[in-house]
């Protein structure tokens, strides 16, 4: 993994010296909305009216945050009006890339072979990290939007008028609390289980590591007597919560160090994560084999690449809730 500077690639890893040893995630850069009018969005520029066939989704099967966005082109059926690309989980000196193989898909789009060259498309002085995933505009040829929060929420709603399916999953009576799970989720376990498996120093890692079970344990909790994160129905809290369990004890128990506990241990956190699993579609956009490759060829945490054999874990067992 390495990034842009003014156009052209370096392969740097994380610089975590001045940080205590700590991750820090850097903001994502583009930050434009694509809108059922073309009407700006929250922020950004207007101009992005949805479309079919006119936008072009870019992930990777190990990244969790690519799999929210694949997830709600699943659930929202917008498979016939936002095309594909997958990339290689396994990590290259030059970034994201793009090949034929199981699993993955090319880039029909662009014509890439490395996404870095998507980014240099967009902006060709661009600096930063080449994230996924990437929603591209074919018509304007450019990078709508790399946040995959803001994807997911375009997502939602803005295709509605062109055929999308499926309830609402930001609802704005429960937008305030699915805000306030939403944030407690990412910075203690979304983003935790980074801050743990990215943790240069002792400090840094024990910062992580205990705030990221006791959320667990609180999520546990609170599925005692719920059947979702916010009671009877699915919303976006659960779709940005079920990508990084679903990786937990695969990737992130071994690799990342956060191994106080498996989600396995827990009784309706892992109810619940089969439950999500076997959802109508979901086993569809989930690779096991990639969310594992993707996290042990990260050469900076796993030196010699070796892609571990197990854990086997049955994600297909009946989850017996509700
Ligand atoms: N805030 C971004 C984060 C995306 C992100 O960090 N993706 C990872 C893959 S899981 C990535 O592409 N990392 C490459 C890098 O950091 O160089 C989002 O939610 O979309």
């Amino acid at each position: 993994m390495g990034l842009l500077v003014d156009g052209v690639w370096h392969e740097d890893w994380y610089d975590t010296d001045k940080s205590g040893g700590r991750f820090e995630r850097f903001d994502s850069t583009f930050r434009n909305w694509v809108t059922a009018d073309g009407a700006p969005g929250p922020r950004g520029d207007g101009g992005f009216k949805a479309e079919a066939g006119r936008y072009h989704l870019y992930v990777a099967g190990s990244c969790p945050w690519a799999h929210r966005a694949v997830i709600y082109r699943k659930l929202k059926g917008l498979e016939d009006l936002v095309s594909l690309s997958i990339a290689s989980s396994r990590k290259h000196p030059k970034g994201w890339w793009f090949h034929e193989g199981e699993g993955l898909i090319p880039d029909d789009v662009n014509g890439a072979e490395h996404m870095y060259e998507v980014y240099v498309k967009a902006e060709p002085a661009y600096s930063g990290r080449v994230t996924v995933p990437v929603l591209w505009d074919r018509e304007r040829g450019t990078i709508v939007n790399n946040e995959s929060s803001e994807i997911i929420r375009m997502f939602d709603t803005a295709f509605d008028r062109l055929g999308a399916t499926g309830p609402e999953l930001y609802p704005e009576a429960l937008s305030a609390e699915i805000d306030a799970v939403n944030d407690r989720v990412y910075a203690t376990l979304n983003n935790g289980v980074y801050r743990c498996g990215f943790a240069t120093s002792q400090a840094a890692y024990d910062e992580a590591i205990y705030p990221m079970f006791e959320t667990l344990d609180w999520l546990d909790a609170r599925l005692a007597d719920r059947r979702y994160l916010l009671g009877d129905a699915l919303t976006e809290a659960d779709w940005r919560l079920f990508p990084t369990l679903v990786r937990f004890d695969l990737a992130y128990h071994g690799n990342f160090k956060c191994n106080i506990r498996r989600i396995q241990d827990y009784p309706n956190l892992w109810g619940y994560t089969r439950e999500l699993y076997q959802m109508p579609g979901i086993a569809e956009t989930i690779d096991l084999d990639a969310m594992k490759a993707g996290y042990y060829t990260i050469q900076a945490v796993n030196p010699r690449q070796i892609v571990p054999a197990g854990p086997e874990i049955d994600f297909r067992t009946p989850h017996g809730r509700g």
